[in-house]
């Protein structure tokens, strides 16, 4: 029987997937429509349904609702994804693609100088105006532009790339408006409006039949690359597949922007964070005059992430890992090649061999500040942690001298009970908070490998080698500790 292994499951048991329900129902179950107040998603859907409408509403009511609707699912899927895909089907823009990019993972987020004092040099009619002719151009004229020569003669010097390669593959970039608009911020939430924090409302969103059903076919198709992966860097192969599960969906919603397009217009159109970008767009370029491959053939999120990890281009470039062994990284198409690169990631950032990420515990909000906990690094110890007052709940296999960090998760019942579910996260917890600074995502991705080891019955154990009676060995790098 299926015994709860702790506390966030015994309050909100998952209904066992059925490998055979049909897709379908299970989007439907883990759909946002059955959480959000029907007002919110009335007006969300008028808007999505009528650009014409929007375009005329009150700038206040468009807010309001995407703010409603942002506060209400707090997830990695951006509330203005709904909206998108009504603008890309009624845009003339044959290039982009709506359903991508709803995961703008923290790869793309670190808070720069450039963030805090944005430069402005981009008037909204000037983008208006270019966003009108880019409908009917198919090439821009970037390479036109002196900042932009400027910017190829750099990149050419310091990666050692012909300048000729560069002004080629870039006079095929186009301004892209939509990625200039999403990556614009919406304005700040309104304080009144926006709820706690709730993991419950989080994790459902990214933990859900499909998503594990998917994951199962996932690991399955991938199981050798899975094991030898996890055989070599010592990081979970649930952890893996959970990260591709939770970035891509496993590789369906990789986003059809093209990159060059993105990475263009966010670095000489879109001045808020263009030192980012143009470091990233180095190193896509970069990456792609390494691997040769067309700059413009590649396609990922509207800020540029890629792949089955939407890596951006510098983690691309920095952990990406060639799995299959044919000489060439291909995050896009190839999944031993994402399996490889999101393994290596997490081993770089420290994932230490067979740990898991998560162990549940007792503590209190008094205990947390006291322990100066909240930070992505392990900040702790077990025994430092232990001695402030946090208890074990069940078995916490980990030494005294184990680096650890106190992990508080938030919730609220549907019955409005509130409550904190507290763990210890280990140097795994911390590698995959590099992925994305956010304790909810981290331990959402831990759920859902906990959950893929679960419902795949330890997929990951290799069989037994001879038909002693013995069950296979203990799982070689699960995710969350059972009590
Ligand atoms: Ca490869």
């Amino acid at each position: 029987m299926h015994t709860a292994p702790f506390a966030l499951f015994s309050r909100r048991p998952y209904t066992p997937t059925t490998r055979a329900a049909p897709l379908e129902s299970a989007r439907a179950a883990s759909s946002v429509r059955r959480f959000a107040p029907v007002p919110t998603l009335v007006a969300l859907f008028v808007l999505a349904a009528a650009p014409g409408l929007r375009a005329q509403a009150p700038q206040s009511f468009v807010t309001t609702t995407l703010t409603s609707y942002a506060a209400l699912e707090p997830t990695a899927v951006d509330p203005a994804a709904v909206l998108r895909v009504a603008d890309v089907s009624n845009a003339a823009e044959a290039s982009a693609g709506a359903q991508g990019a709803t995961t703008e993972t923290s790869l793309a987020k670190p808070q720069t100088a450039a963030e805090k004092h944005p430069a402005k040099t981009t008037k909204p009619e000037e983008a208006k105006k270019r966003s009108k002719s880019a409908k009917n151009t198919t090439v821009s004229d970037y390479v036109e532009r002196a900042e932009v020569q400027a910017y190829l003669r750099s990149v050419s010097e310091e990666k050692g790339i012909p300048y000729e390669w560069l002004e080629r593959e870039v006079a095929l970039a186009r301004y892209s408006p939509l990625s200039e608009k999403y990556t614009t911020p919406k304005p700040k939430a309104d304080k009144k409006r926006t709820p706690d924090k709730n993991f419950i409302l989080y994790e459902r969103n990214l933990v859900n039949a499909e998503r594990i059903d998917r994951g199962i076919d996932f690991m399955e198709r991938n199981l050798e690359t899975l094991r030898r992966v996890e055989k070599d860097t010592g990081v979970s192969g649930y952890a893996v597949t959970a990260i591709i599960g939770v970035e891509s969906i496993y590789g369906r919603n990789m986003g059809r922007f093209r990159v060059l397009d993105a990475l263009m217009t966010l670095s000489f159109d879109y001045t808020r964070r263009a030192n980012y970008y143009r470091s990233e767009l180095s190193s896509f370029l970069d990456f792609c005059y390494r691997q040769d491959v067309a700059p413009v053939s590649m396609t990922g999120s509207f800020a540029g992430a890629l792949g089955l990890g939407q890596f951006m281009p510098a983690s691309l470039n920095a952990y990406g890992r060639d799995g299959d062994g044919d000489g060439k990284i291909d995050i896009v198409k190839n999944e031993a090649d994402g399996i490889a690169s999101v393994a290596n990631f997490l081993l770089e950032h420290g994932w230490p061999r067979g740990k898991r990420p998560l162990y549940p515990v007792n503590a209190t909000e008094a205990i947390f500040k006291a322990t100066n906990s909240g930070g992505i690094h392990t900040n702790a110890t077990v025994a430092s942690l232990l001695a402030a007052g946090v208890t074990p709940v069940g078995a916490l296999p980990l030494a005294p001298d184990e680096k650890a960090m106190l992990v508080n998760l938030p919730w609220i019942a549907k019955d409005n009970t509130r409550g904190v579910d507290y763990y210890i996260g280990t140097d795994a917890f911390s590698a995959i908070l590099r992925y994305n600074r956010s304790y909810f995502y981290a331990a959402a991705v831990t759920l859902l490998a906990y959950e893929l080891e679960e419902q795949s019955k330890g997929i990951m154990r290799e069989p037994p080698a001879e038909a002693s009676g013995q069950t296979a060995a203990a799982p070689s790098g699960g995710t969350v500790a059972k009590p």
